[in-house]
């Protein structure tokens, strides 16, 4: 059959991304074989630093510039090898692009092309197929299926990996539960955040934000972090647990430390002056203790990406009162997500598009995770491009939910601002 959008020519460059380092960018442009046209799209590639172990691998060149960070292997892989075998081919079908970037790779885990260098194509494929449709990109992805909004769970403030404070878990986000529209959502938790600043400011505590553009003092621990979000809430005039719910990316697998055998609290120890270590049973009633003071929907990896049988635990006790999201658990990947469906491990799943490397496959994890009750969380990376595809996927896989950092620094804000428009289109707000 003759291909309706054949590919006309790929590239690739090294971009920066918004930590400062490298990261893939892709172009495709496809040609219309109706009208002619030549359209051309890109993407950029984004990147994690608390990244699962069982991501799919992101290709660095490890040489001295940019400190080992450099990607020119995986730009000079779309540049010759994905580029002579999708020459020609036809962008309409993203299924069969997709399978011949993973053929073409070879690999379980992409390891030999680099999933960067594969999701870059992917990403871009879907966009240039969608701008020859002239189509915007969340209704090519979805059709007639983008029927809802996602909520946006905003983080407000940093710890962890993200940033150079005292909290240990590493991401405490707000949700808007009851708000009529995403635009509506998103001025409340944005009031939030801007009075979370107010009253950091007025306690002389930093107001200097870490990688997803929260908040990042130093605090004492998980409860003196969680008053100040309630009372953020509060003075912004809702009431916590009902208009606005808090959702914690915990983020245990950086967390854990074989030696110790549990878990580390590192600024928790040094605020306390003495070393903070939880066992997996201490760490489950840990987030008891903090749902029964603390009005909490949602925790992310709260327990480590190799502890099964902990999270079958954590299930088993939490599962009914808390969505419990697994990140580097699953890794957007179907047989790891399969698995911890078989085990009733957590209930929801994170969706991050590099993790597994190309839409295809994260739309089966979505899928997937759709047909056995689990919710979905589209996220972004800690390390972002100005890229927003991420909220396109959110309203195409009627989602539900998106995490995408602050209102705060473009590369999160570009996110929300999206949404928006798309909002506006779909349901005229
Ligand atoms: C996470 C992500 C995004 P990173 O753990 O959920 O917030 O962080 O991209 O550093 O893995
Ligand atoms: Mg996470």
């Amino acid at each position: 059959m003759k291909a309706v959008l054949p590919i006309r020519e790929i590239h690739a460059r090294e971009i920066l991304d918004s930590r400062g380092n490298p990261t893939l960018e892709a172009e495709v442009v496809v040609e219309n074989s109706i009208t002619g046209e030549m359209v051309r799209a890109r993407a950029g590639v984004p990147s994690g630093a608390s990244t699962g172990k069982f991501e799919a691998v992101e290709l660095r060149d490890g040489e001295v510039r940019y400190f080992g960070l450099g990607v020119r292997r995986a730009v000079n892989n779309v540049n010759t090898k994905l580029r002579d075998a999708l020459l020609g081919r036809d962008a309409s079908c993203q299924r069969r692009i997709d399978e011949m970037i993973i053929g073409c790779d070879g690999t379980q885990n992409k390891e030999n092309l680099g999933a960067n260098a594969c999701l870059g194509v992917s990403m871009a494929a879907a966009r240039a197929a969608a701008r020859a449709f002239h189509m915007p990109l969340y209704q090519y992805l979805g059709g007639i299926h983008t029927v809802e909004m996602p909520i946006p769970m905003m983080n407000i403030l940093n710890g962890g990996k993200h940033a150079d404070n005292t909290v240990d878990l590493q991401e405490f986000m707000i949700a808007p539960m009851q708000a009529e529209s995403f635009a509506e959502g998103l001025r409340i938790c944005a009031e939030v955040y801007h009075n979370l600043k107010g009253i950091c400011r007025e306690r002389g505590l930093s107001t200097g934000v870490g990688d997803e553009g929260g908040f990042a003092p130093d605090l004492p621990d998980t409860c003196a972090v969680l008053s100040l979000i309630v009372e953020a809430v509060q003075k912004s005039g809702h009431e916590p647990g009902k208009e606005i719910r808090i959702a914690i990316d915990a983020a245990a697998s950086e967390l854990y430390d074989h030696q110790a055998g549990g878990y580390v609290f590192p600024g928790e120890s040094r605020m306390k002056g003495q070393q903070v270590v939880r066992s997996k049973e201490d760490m489950i009633a840990f987030y008891e203790d903090l749902i029964r003071q603390f009005p909490i929907f949602s925790l992310e990896d709260g327990l480590d990406e190799d502890d099964w049988d902990g999270w079958q635990q954590m299930t088993q006790r939490l599962g009914d009162r808390l969505q419990l999201v697994g990140d580097d658990l699953f890794v957007t990947n179907v047989r790891r997500l399969s698995a911890g469906i078989g085990m009733h491990a957590a209930n929801a799943v994170l969706v991050k598009v590099n993790q597994i490397g190309t839409l295809t496959e994260a739309f089966a994890a979505i899928r997937l995770a759709k047909e056995n009750g689990y919710r979905t969380v589209i996220s972004h990376r800690s390390g972002e491009t100005d890229d927003a595809i991420i909220a396109d996927i959110a309203v195409a896989a009627n989602a539900g939910q998106i995490k995408t950092g602050a209102p705060c620094r473009m590369e999160r804000v570009a996110k929300y601002n999206r949404l928006l428009r798309i909002e506006e289109e779909l349901f005229g707000v």
